[in-house]
């Protein structure tokens, strides 16, 4: 049988488009957002969201994600979808910011009725793409999107963001065997590579997970390496992949869980994993975030030797 030729149909043009500086910017706003929320909550997983929200920001608003926030559904979109579900603070603050629904929400994380819960609930809110939270799914779900918008002739992107503990489930290599078979070359996986789990550091708990690069290599995908903090890394990374052909493409972001705070550092089990911080906690923190902004110094230094 012979395969169908398509034309690849474009879909809508990245909404956002603001520079380095002002995603710090954006992101320390979002990064503010997440500590506010999960403390009134008292509950979730603000380090893992703050890991992630660099990498989310430069995805929405660095001109990556072509997505219309007064049309969620439609089918010529990117997809992005946060595997790592519990981050779910990140994604509501980012989704808020676009204007998938009213700011003022953000106040009910994980109140009984809010269509925020503490995962995603696709159903609930638009903008999401998938219900994750059950660790190890989002990858697949992600090569499913892939496969269907290449046979309908779109020429839509699939971003994932994968946790480096999540990465332990076998689901996760079932998927990425897939995705480099099918050479799903618009799918982008981005792992979020902060070096710790629930229980604690992944080179404790999974000491074979290294080296990481050499095995998403090994599974035939595309991959890079960045400081998952530095907006102009993560930007030249995300333009990167989308000139790579018939392979998947992997970003390992090397991120600090908690994005450096004193608050998050001073835990050397799991940089806190799932614990909102106490209103005197969040204080210090949000503090500590200001003074970083003020003295300019919110693109994080994270070098190579100190990489995870
Ligand atoms: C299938 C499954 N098993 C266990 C959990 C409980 N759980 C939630 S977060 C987490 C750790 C995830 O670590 P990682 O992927 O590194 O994410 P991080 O919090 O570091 O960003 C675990 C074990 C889950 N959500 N799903
Ligand atoms: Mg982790």
């Amino acid at each position: 049988m012979q395969a169908r030729e398509v034309t690849r149909l474009r879909g809508p043009q990245p909404r956002f488009h603001r520079s380095p500086e002002e995603l710090l910017e954006t992101s320390w706003r979002l990064s503010r957002q997440i500590i506010d929320m999960t403390t009134t909550a008292g509950s979730g997983h603000p380090s893992s969201s703050l890991s992630a929200i660099d990498i989310m920001t430069a995805l929405y608003f660095g001109g990556i994600l072509r997505c219309d926030p007064q049309r969620p559904d439609l089918p010529e979109r990117d997809r992005f979808i946060l595997s790592k579900g519990h981050a779910a603070p990140a994604l509501y603050a980012v989704l808020a910011e676009a204007g998938y629904f009213e700011p003022e929400l953000l106040s009910t994380l994980r109140t009984i009725g809010s269509p925020l819960e503490g995962h995603p609930n696709m159903r609930r809110i638009p903008g999401v793409e998938a219900s994750t939270g059950s660790l190890g799914q989002g990858l697949s779900i992600g090569v499913g999107h892939a496969l269907a918008t290449r046979l309908d002739g779109y020429d839509s992107r699939v971003y994932v963001i994968i946790g480096d503990g999540e990465s332990e489930e076998g689901q996760v290599w079932e998927a990425a065997l897939a995705a480099a078979s099918f050479k799903l070359d618009h799918l982008t996986a981005i792992l979020d590579n902060n070096g710790y789990q629930q229980t604690g550091p992944v080179s404790q708990v999974a000491p074979a997970m290294k080296p990481i690069a050499a095995k998403w290599r090994a599974f035939g995908w595309y991959v890079t390496e960045i400081n998952g903090h530095d907006m102009g890394e993560i930007l030249q990374a995300l333009n990167e992949v989308r000139e790579i052909t018939d392979q998947p493409q992997m970003i390992i972001a090397h991120t600090k869980k908690g994005k450096g705070l004193s608050v998050f550092e001073e835990n050397a089990v799991n940089r806190r994993h799932g614990e909102a911080l106490s209103p005197k906690e969040a204080e210090i923190a949000l503090a500590e975030l200001d003074e970083l902004r003020q003295r300019g110094e919110l693109a994080m230094e994270y070098p190579k030797e100190d990489w995870e």
